[in-house]
This record gives C-alpha cells, structure tokens and sequence, in this order.
C-alpha cells in the first residue's frame, strides 16, 4: 500500500472510533459517559463507611417555630419572614454542643443548611447580607462549627437550596397557585439571563464554603423548579469537582432524583448518590444513597414537638444500614443556639445503643439478607450483623446455601455464644427467648468467606 493509502486508513479508522464514542456520549448523556461526573470513588467509600450523620436545619426562622422556607408567605407573612433575622440573636449558640451531640449519638459528619429555600446564609458571605452577619448577633456560625467539627473528628457539610424564594433574580416564586413540584418547562431567553446571573452568585458562595469552610460535602436541595435545569446540574457538579476534586455532591444536583422515594436510579444523571426523604430507601447495593429524616415532624424545630421514640430511631438506623444506606438524621436547634433537651436525649439514646454495637455499624455495608420489619443485617470481612428488631422467640431460621459453613454465632454485646444447625440450606439458630437488648440485640455469624460474596436477592427473609 502506498504511503498516501495508509495515511488515509488509518485517518478513516480514528474518525470511525470517534463517531462511536459521539453515539455513545450521546446515548449514556451525562453521569456515565461525561468524565467531569463521574464520581470520586474513594471520597464516595469513606462516606459510605462513616455510614451515620446530623442533618441540621436551623435559621432566624426557629424564632416562629414554623417549617423552614416553606411556612413563608404560609403560616408567616412574608413581610414578616424575611425580617426575621433582624430579631435572630442565638446567644447561647456554642459550636461544642452541637458537634459534642452529634459525637454522642455516633454519628460521623454533619450537614447543615448554610443556607435553605429562604434564601438566609448561615454564614458571613461577602456575596450577600442577607446573611448572619446582618443580624444582632453579629457573625456567620459556620467558622466555628466547622472547627469544632475538626477538632472531633466529624466531617464538615453543607446543605445548599438551588432554589431561592428571597432573590429577584431567582425566577420561581413561591408560594405560587401555579407553584408545582417537578416542572420542567424550555427557559426563555430573558429567564436564561437571569439564570445566568443567579449561578454566578451560587457559584461564588459555593466556592466560599469550598475554598473557607472546607466543606465535604455539597447537599443540594430544591432542583425541582422548572427554572432549573438538566444542564445545569451537570455544569454546576463540574464546576464544584474543578475546585475540590474529593468533594461529594448528593444527586438533587441534578434533574435525575426520582421523587421522595428517590428509588430508580438513572446514570444519564450528574450526582454521587440518591437522597430518599422521610424514608427508608430500598435496599441497594448498585448505587449509593443516603436517607434523611427527621427527628420528629419537622425540619426546623418546632416547640413542645412529639420526637420519635428511641426505638424507632434506632430501628430505623438498623434498616436504613441494612439496605445499605447511610442515615442523615435531622435536629433542629433553637432559636437561642442550643439544641433542646429532648431531641439531645434521643440522640444520646441512639449513641448509647451504637457504642455496644459498634462493630456491626461503622465499615459495613447491607445484605446479605434483605431488610424487614424484624430483621436487618449488615457485614463486614467474614462476618454478618443480624439485627433482632423483634424478639425472634427461641429459634430463628434462616435461609443460607448449604455450601457456606458457618464457624461462630454469639451475641455481639457478649454472653454465651449461640448454636447453630444446618437443614440443607437452612440455619437455624436456637436462641435463649429473650433478647438481651429489647430495643435491638445484634447476633454475628462468623462464616467461612467474605460475607459480600453472598448473592443478596437469592437470600430474602419472610
Ligand atoms: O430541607 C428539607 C425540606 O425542607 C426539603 N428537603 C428536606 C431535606 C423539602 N423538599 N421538598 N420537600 C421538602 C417536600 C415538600 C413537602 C411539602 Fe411541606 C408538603 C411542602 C409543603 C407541604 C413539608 C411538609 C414541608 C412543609 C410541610
């Protein structure tokens, strides 16, 4: 072959494997074939492994003791509302309390909104005033949370709304009776504009917390409002992987989230994991995801609200682990600074029940064994947590290929260990009839392989 004939072959073959990439990008579009969002696998494990975190929802809006954001122009003027700050004075706010109940209820990190719906920064922003800084107490709260937070060990994130009800130059209003959830709608070129303009102002305070907060984790919230849209959430997730190549940012970056339940899980979507609200996400072990809940009803505290019992958060935390989940547990402090009595009474609840059980929480992952109302079970290396929500009576069978020896079973809070005998493919474990810990006892089966090569559909429990 000549020369010329090679150059050309060769020139025909790289623009062939080019037209087949172009197909491609265009068929997976944006999480899997674009390679500024993909995410950052190791950040991703570390997240996993901490498994337990603080959702805080706080603002000059717990003077009222009214939903965040969403009581304005509701149950509070917006006149009203958004004068707020100006009495918002948390005198009795110590960075140490917070972080202090976090660590006490074993959680890892904390997520706070820096700034929620309402359009109230947490923080001194040289990009606003409507922010701490303008109001009587005279400073951002985020500085020392954020040292505190380091100082204890617990990772450091921020919850950041994309919509924002205060600015003119965010579109959608709200409350609206044309105000719907989910919309989507082609942006004209004045909305376009303005859009423009808002991102930049996101942008820059987002590179705030980045670049001076030092936060992990980005928490977006409020991507469903039509002025939003999917190109934006993958231009905003590239933007934030340019600044902080570690960083995390939950899938409400996007427009990929599939409603509260948040269960189908779509790679064309920019967003490191899936954010189930008020519920506990399906057991998933394909792809990553958090639940966030609430101490009791509501996101922002409420006075003399009724909290969830410790056992229902403690169950929750032990069904939320065993679909392979992390829990993201919301409080809300006062509007003095302090989080209440309470809700600090649960959360210690909750760590005490952690701290016997330590070992079958943090570094697990869910399954094998699909979670139910009675059970939930996580792993580790060669062992398998069985989390007793219920007390299971004297003998609890359970089904397990006949090929997987089982070579220990004891309570992990310690006492005498537990017999366990084989029919075919099915272990059954006698029991003493009562369950040492009548909130939630954990069972370890020690077994003869890694417990993540145990196919989890083939072993679903009644
Ligand atoms: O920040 C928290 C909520 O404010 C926000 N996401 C979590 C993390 C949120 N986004 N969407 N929703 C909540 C669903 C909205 C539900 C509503 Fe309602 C039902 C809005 C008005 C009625 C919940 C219940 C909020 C007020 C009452």
């Amino acid at each position: 072959m000549a020369k010329g004939c090679i150059m050309r072959y060769v020139l025909c073959l790289i623009i062939f494997a080019f037209s087949l990439f172009e197909v491609q990008a265009q068929y997976s579009g944006g999480g899997e074939a674009n390679p500024d969002l993909q995410t950052n696998e190791e950040s991703l494990e570390k997240f996993r492994d901490m498994r337990f975190g603080m959702f805080i929802h706080w603002g000059p809006v717990s003077l009222k003791g009214e939903e965040i954001s969403w009581s304005r122009g509701k149950q509070i003027p917006i006149e009203e509302y958004d004068n707020l700050y100006k009495e918002f004075n948390p005198e009795l706010f110590n960075a140490a309390q917070w972080v202090g109940a976090a660590k006490a209820a074993g959680m890892k990190y904390l997520v706070i909104t820096s700034r929620h719906h309402d359009g109230f920064s947490l923080w001194d922003s040289k990009f606003t005033e409507y922010d701490m800084a303008s109001t009587p107490y005279g400073k951002g709260i985020l500085k020392e949370l954020a040292a505190e937070c380091e100082k204890a060990g617990i990772k450091f994130g921020t919850y950041y709304s994309i919509c924002d009800w205060y600015r003119p130059d965010y579109p959608v209003v709200y409350p609206d009776p044309d105000y719907s959830f989910r919309k989507e709608r082609p942006l004209d070129p004045e909305t376009q504009k303005q859009m423009d303009h808002y991102i930049t102002f996101m942008k820059n305070q987002l590179e705030e917390l980045i670049e001076e907060y030092n936060t992990f984790m980005i928490w977006f919230d409020g991507e469903w409002e039509w002025a939003w849209t999917h190109e934006m959430g993958m231009d905003m997730y590239a933007y934030l992987r340019r600044l902080d190549n570690e960083i995390l940012i939950n899938n409400r970056v996007d427009k990929g989230r599939a409603g509260m339940e948040d269960k189908a899980r779509d790679p064309r979507y920019a967003g490191d994991f899936a954010t189930p609200e008020q519920n506990i996400g399906d057991f998933d072990r394909e792809y990553a995801w958090e639940t966030c809940m609430t101490i009791g009803n509501q996101w922002a505290w409420k006075p003399n609200e009724k909290l969830k019992s410790g056992k229902e958060c403690i169950h929750t935390l032990a069904r939320t682990l065993g679909g392979d989940g992390n829990l993201l547990f919301n409080v809300g402090p006062m509007p003095d600074g302090r989080i209440e009595p309470g809700q600090l009474e649960r959360l210690k609840e909750i760590g005490e029940w952690i701290s016997v059980n330590q070992e079958a929480v943090y570094g697990t992952r869910g399954g094998p064994w699909l979670p139910t109302g009675k059970i939930a079970c996580t792993h580790k290396k060669n062992k398998i947590y069985l989390y007793l929500l219920e007390d299971p009576g004297k003998n609890l069978t359970l089904p397990l290929e006949e090929a997987i020896q089982i070579q220990k079973a004891y309570f992990l809070q310690g006492g005498e260990s537990i017999s366990v005998n084989r029919e075919g493919d099915n272990l059954k474990l006698k029991l003493p009839g009562t369950m040492p810990d009548k909130v939630a006892t954990v069972v370890v089966l020690e077994i003869d392989r890694p417990a993540s090569e145990i196919e989890p559909t083939k072993h679903k429990l009644n």
